[in-house]
């Protein structure tokens, strides 16, 4: 698997969509379309990421990456299932930042393993406070990709308890991943490393709310 995310990573960073397609397309081959996208598709973009932090590869090619695999995800993950679970009226956002991937996939997923839930797409701190309340939503899960953007879950948290809500906020993304600690510090209730875990939590999360 190592051989096939270097040779994956290569393709995306060279912009070559034929190649990286070919190769996605050999995971899927011994593998279900999530794990395919959770041990090929995450890795090789963490690694894209890093590339780009120790200044190998360009922003664009950072940003291409992001919208080709999105494309791919798209392909493969089914956006619904017919044997909807009940359960809690839930949303899932991506809070104040530009991207869209980690929320894709997590919504894709869930929906996948059968749930039902509101995408808000993309909302700053007070739409989605209002939102929220307004849809009562009882299970919020907020995705986000840089720090600042984390640090305002914190006023999200804020502003649903003063207002009386009982939802469970649920975060994920890579601020998240660097910082073990972080989810706690801004006052959210789980926090999720990958979209296996979101299914996981939110599970957890409905049987404590019975
Ligand atoms: C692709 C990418 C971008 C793309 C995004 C394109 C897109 N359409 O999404 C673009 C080019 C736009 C971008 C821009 C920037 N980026 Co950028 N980017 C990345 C990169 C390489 C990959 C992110 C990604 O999509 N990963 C794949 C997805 C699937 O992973 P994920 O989001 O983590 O989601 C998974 C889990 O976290 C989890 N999850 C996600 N959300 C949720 C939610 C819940 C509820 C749960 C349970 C789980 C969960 O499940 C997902 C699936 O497994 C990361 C590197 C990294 N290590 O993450 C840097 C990174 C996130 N970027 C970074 C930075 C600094 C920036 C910029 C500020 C750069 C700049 N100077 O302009 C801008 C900010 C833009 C903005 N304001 O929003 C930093 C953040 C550092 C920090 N601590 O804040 C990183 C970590 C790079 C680095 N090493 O420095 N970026």
């Amino acid at each position: 698997m190592k051989q096939l995310i270097v040779q994956f990573q290569q393709a995306l960073a060279a912009l070559d969509r034929v190649k990286a397609n070919a190769l996605f397309s050999e995971a899927l081959a011994t593998r279900t379309p999530i794990q395919a996208v959770e041990q090929l598709v995450v890795p090789a973009l963490e690694q894209i990421g890093a590339a780009w932090h120790s200044g190998d590869i360009a922003m664009s090619q950072v940003y291409m990456s992001g919208r080709f695999c999105e494309s791919l995800v798209d392909g493969v993950l089914p956006p619904s299932d017919p044997d909807r679970k009940h359960q809690p009226r839930s949303a899932i956002v991506v809070l104040s930042d530009y991207h869209d991937l980690g929320k894709r996939i997590v919504y894709s997923v869930m929906r996948a393993s059968g749930f039902e839930l509101f995408d808000y797409g993309r909302l700053d701190v007070d739409q989605l406070i209002e939102k929220t309340i307004s849809d009562h939503i009882r299970i919020l899960m907020i995705s986000v990709l840089i720090l600042p953007s984390a640090l305002k879950v914190k006023q999200v948290c804020r502003g649903l308890k003063q207002s009386g809500s009982d939802v469970k906020v649920v975060v994920g993304g890579a601020p998240f991943l660097f910082d073990a600690q972080l989810w706690q510090e801004v006052g959210a209730d789980a926090m999720g490393n990958s979209a296996s875990e979101a299914v996981a939590i939110v599970k957890r999360l409905m049987g404590a709310m019975q």
